[in-house]
């Protein structure tokens, strides 16, 4: 007998989630940085457990939006909350119940009637033990959790005893990936991000807010290696003056930075060429939101 369910991870952004998803499933199939607002669409990642299959679904942070791609974001990590199974929400150990945090479980009290909804307090290697239960307390007096975890998504602290839990509690049922895959995305969207992860640990302020990148060609070659064309869309001649650098140093080491880790996630060699592209309205374009596995329709205000 298996089990097999989605396990959809919500929370405010930086709270650690695709942070949990890699470590969950052991390998980095969704990008991280310091920086908020990094994960954009629904990332699906697999992990087994026993005789269960977890699919975990990372989603973007949720914050109050601004813009269409912003709502657009939030739109796609509601949605995979309400596909789920079972909902995980993060919460940073050290910042406790912000504004956000209280919207978040506004829109819970909303959607999630009926459904296991678990808390996740993350970052646990930032805070003392005695904050924690107070912090865990509060939170369960606001909402009904079904269980409490505390976790350092970043040193698997906790992590376990929550994946075998989950492996508990989802549904009965058959296996819905073969038992070698551990991510649901096309690999040019993979290769994607991975540039994209590059670009915005590198550049300051407002400006990974303001490109996006895609896959433009993949060509697989006949000695086993593959080239690999994408497009840095920004928005202005000034922010691909910055992403190119001084006599192209910019763009060469982020390049770098993601080929070296595209070739260890395919474990081949990979031709990476990467182009900078002005299209100051890229973020109305319906285009660039199906590319980035968004609706367009949902940044509608
Ligand atoms: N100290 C500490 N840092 C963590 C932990 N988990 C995640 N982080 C850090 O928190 C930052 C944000 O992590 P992400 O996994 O990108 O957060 P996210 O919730 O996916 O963020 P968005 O995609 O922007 O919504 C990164 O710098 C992580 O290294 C943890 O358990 N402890
Ligand atoms: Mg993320």
């Amino acid at each position: 007998m298996t089990r097999a369910g989605f396990v959809a991870l919500i929370g405010e952004p930086n709270a650690g989630k695709s942070t949990l998803t890699n470590q969950m499933v052991g390998a980095k199939v969704s990008i991280v940085t310091h920086k908020v607002q990094t994960t954009r669409t629904r990332i699906r990642g697999v992990a087994i457990e026993d005789t269960s299959q977890l699919v975990f679904v990372d989603t973007p942070g949720l914050f109050r939006p601004r813009r269409r791609l912003d709502r657009a974001m939030v739109a796609a990590a509601w949605g995979g909350a309400a596909d789920a199974d079972i909902v995980v929400l993060l919460v940073e150990a050290h910042r406790g119940v912000t504004e956000g945090v209280e919207r978040i479980l506004e829109g819970l009290e909303k959607m999630a009637e009926g459904r296991t909804v678990a808390l996740g307090i993350n970052k646990i290697d930032k805070v003392k033990s005695e904050a924690l239960l107070a912090l865990a307390k509060d939170l369960n007096e606001r909402y009904d959790f079904t269980e409490t975890f505390m976790i350092s998504a970043e040193k698997g602290h906790g992590v376990p005893a929550l994946r075998s839990w989950l492996a508990e509690v989802v549904p009965e049922g058959p296996w819905m990936y073969p038992e070698d895959q551990i991510a649901d995305l096309p690999m040019r969207m993979i290769a994607a991000e991975m540039t994209r992860e590059k670009l915005t640990l590198r550049l300051h302020q407002e400006l990974p807010y303001q490109m996006t990148v895609e896959t433009e060609n993949w060509e697989e070659r006949k000695d086993g290696s593959a080239r690999v064309d994408q497009v840095i869309y920004v928005m202005r001649d000034g922010h691909k003056g910055i992403v190119l650098g001084n006599k192209g140093e910019t763009i060469k080491s982020i390049g770098k930075a993601a080929r070296t880790e595209l070739e260890e996630f395919m474990g081949r060699k990979v031709h990476l060429f990467l182009q900078v592209k002005v299209r100051p309205n890229w973020l109305e374009e319906k285009e660039r939101y199906s590319e980035m596995g968004l609706d367009f329709k949902d940044g509608n205000a």
